[in-house]
């Protein structure tokens, strides 16, 4: 049994290759639910989402997030009568946000309605969001404190960051599902995703941090900065705003007293020494995924 912490799109990859190799039923992510967000009175879980529709092979490539040959009918219907349209929702994607909603405000919780969507989805990567309580990634920028989709979206992750708040983390407790996923795991994997919004976030839930503190034996990450950039995202820029070394030695700092083996990529053989001095176990291999046999050959990095 694996357990993955897990941001959006680049553990989404990960994920789909790992559950090429190992039986699905054997992994779970736990998902960062700091993007979350309510749109129009619906739920909104970005990186839930887009793990799930990548896992059930219907994620919009193009896009990156939602899903394939999705139509915006909604959403230009609702530009026209001067609604919020800055964060997409297509009409396809409407129908998870609806169905997630009522459950929801049927009692049911996050964690209850992310396994019938993936139910009703055949996705067999058990996926738990990290807490069933609010969670919300906030901003402190330029151009004054925002939310995490209207920095990311809105402002296309193109304002000056000062401070990163995770509003709600030291009220909200990791479910049942996600302690006995971290304690039972055989390994635990930091996928590479953002360390500052994506993982931050699931290990400033209370209890996290402590069993990655104690299992780090078994604890894997995967640096999402490669020769000091990130593949994708504003990852390189918010660690350098927030004064981090921006290179896969800066992450590893982040993340001191977690890991026991960190993946680095081919471009960064020459920092090895500097994560074994850290008393860290590494591995340099291929950590781009665009290429299946690359992502064939990290995934057998992970699980070796
Ligand atoms: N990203 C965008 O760049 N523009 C959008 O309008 C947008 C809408 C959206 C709707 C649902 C969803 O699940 C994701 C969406 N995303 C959109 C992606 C999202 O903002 C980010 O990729 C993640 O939150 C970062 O992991």
């Amino acid at each position: 049994m694996i357990t993955v912490l897990s941001g959006g799109v680049g553990a989404a990859r990960l994920l789909a290759t790992l559950s090429d190799t190992l039986d699905p039923s054997e992994i779970t992510a736990i998902v960062n639910v700091g993007d979350d967000l309510t749109m129009h009175g619906l739920t909104v879980c970005p990186d839930l989402d887009t793990i799930m529709y990548t896992l059930a092979g219907l994620n919009n490539h193009q896009l990156g997030w939602g899903l394939e040959g999705e139509s915006w009918r909604v959403m230009q219907e609702l530009d026209a009568l001067g609604g919020e349209a800055w964060f997409r929702l297509g009409d396809r994607d409407l129908a998870t946000h609806l169905y997630r909603s009522q459950r929801l405000a049927h009692g049911a919780t996050k964690t209850e309605v992310t396994a019938e969507l993936c139910d009703r989805l055949g996705v067999r990567v058990r996926l738990l969001p990290v807490t069933d309580d609010a969670l919300a990634t906030c901003f402190d920028t330029d151009l004054g404190r925002m939310s995490f989709q209207e920095y990311f979206v809105r402002h296309h992750h193109d304002v000056a960051v000062s401070a990163i708040d995770i509003v709600g983390a030291d009220e909200a407790s990791a479910s049942n599902e996600v302690l006995e996923s971290l304690r039972d795991a055989s390994k635990i994997v930091i996928a590479p995703s953002n360390p500052l919004i994506s993982i931050d976030p699931i290990l400033r839930v209370r209890g996290v941090r402590d069993l990655l503190e104690q299992r780090r034996d078994v604890v894997v990450g995967v640096s999402p900065i490669i020769d000091g950039h990130a593949l994708k995202g504003p990852a390189d820029r918010l660690l350098a705003e927030l004064g981090h070394e921006v290179s896969c030695l800066g992450v590893l700092d982040f993340y001191k007293g977690l890991i026991g083996t960190w993946i680095i990529d081919e471009a960064d053989a020459t920092r090895a020494d500097a994560v074994r001095s850290r008393g860290v176990d590494v591995v340099v291999t291929t950590t781009i995924m665009a290429e299946p046999e690359n992502a064939r050959r990290l995934s057998a990095a992970v699980l070796a």
